[in-house]
């Protein structure tokens, strides 16, 4: 089994645990009946699939099947190929255009939810695909979250642009990208300051630094990503939804896997917000970051190989 398969279940097996237990503790029987059926929607749902998702998966599992024989391994496969059909439309990798100069990447979510370990694994990664990488220090409002890019940077090898704590961060990005441009950088990622998706203040500024963006590069933000922490279960769903009103996102990350038994809530995002999955992350790690592959997470959320 190659390392990241190795991570990736690993990661998923707080989710995969819930569901295969779950599972093991539903279909003491053999046959499938109604109220297994039912049992099993309700599994799905505390799983963070989502009630209309998990209703959605079960009515497809369920057709054809009532009343025959099934091994709990073939629960687990038909279901990890529902969940795959669900999820295949999101598989989508984030395509570095290399006729946009800089290519600009901006980064978003709530506090904590990974943006900037994420910004410091990815400039890593095109680092070493020989890409001249910047990244800007657009979350003024900690000095220690400009520390911790700088960090990043150093590790990567990468430069970054940072003003004096407090500043404003939409400036600070058109200086940021001003430097860039002259610099000749192939890509530039903008970390944003975490804001909660409920504090219209914060939700404002960030259309603001978009808009200052656009002032000095038409064309960008050439990716918005919206970073989002499974721990949070049913409420990424909310800041899919809030974050997708202010600003035109083009991609999510998922992080935290790792940390939850909530991983379903990317079947819940991809059948209700059905939205591109660039990265999940399974840990802290740079090989913790992968592309995001729908056959692998559904096999990886059931357990099955
Ligand atoms: N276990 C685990 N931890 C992660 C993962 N991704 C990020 N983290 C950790 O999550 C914590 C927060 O990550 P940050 O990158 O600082 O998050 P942020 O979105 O920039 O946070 P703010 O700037 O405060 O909004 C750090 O300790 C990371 O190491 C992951 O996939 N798994
Ligand atoms: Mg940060």
């Amino acid at each position: 089994m190659s390392s990241w398969l190795n991570r990736l279940g690993l990661g998923l097996k707080k989710s995969s645990s819930k569901l295969t237990d779950g599972i093991s503790g539903i279909f003491t029987k053999k046959k499938l009946d109604a109220e297994t059926l039912e049992e099993l929607e309700e599994l799905l749902i505390s799983a963070d699939m989502g009630v209309k998702t998990s209703a959605k998966i079960v009515a497809a599992f369920g057709a054809n099947r009532q009343d025959k024989d099934i091994s709990e391994e073939e629960i687990k496969a038909k279901l990890a190929e529902e969940i795959e059909k669900i999820l295949l439309p999101c598989q989508k990798s984030l395509e570095i255009d290399s006729n946009q100069k800089p290519f600009v990447i901006l980064m978003i979510g709530v506090n904590g939810a990974g943006k900037t370990t994420t910004i410091g694994k990815l400039a890593q990664k095109l680092k070493q695909q020989g890409k001249k990488v910047s990244l800007i220090a657009a979350d003024t409002f900690r000095a220690a979250a400009v520390e911790q890019l700088q960090v990043w940077g150093e590790r990567a090898d990468v430069r970054v642009f940072a003003g004096p704590n407090g500043c404003d961060s939409a400036g600070l990005c058109y200086d940021g990208l001003a430097q860039t441009i002259k610099a000749g950088d192939d890509v530039v990622f903008i970390d944003t300051a975490g804001r909660l998706q409920n504090k219209s203040g914060l939700m404002d500024e960030l259309k603001k630094i978009d808009k200052v963006i656009k002032k000095i590069i038409p064309t960008a933000p050439h990716a918005t990503i919206l970073t989002l922490d499974a721990t949070n279960g049913q409420n990424a769903m909310a800041q899919v939804e809030i974050f997708g009103e202010a600003l035109k996102v083009d991609g999510l990350v998922m992080t935290k896997l790792d940390g939850t038994a909530k991983g379903g809530i990317l079947a819940a995002i991809a059948d209700e917000h059905p939205t591109p999955v660039f990265y999940i992350g399974v840990g802290e790690s740079i090989e913790d970051l992968n592309e995001f592959n729908a056959t692998e997470f559904a096999k990886g959320l059931l357990g099955t190989e």
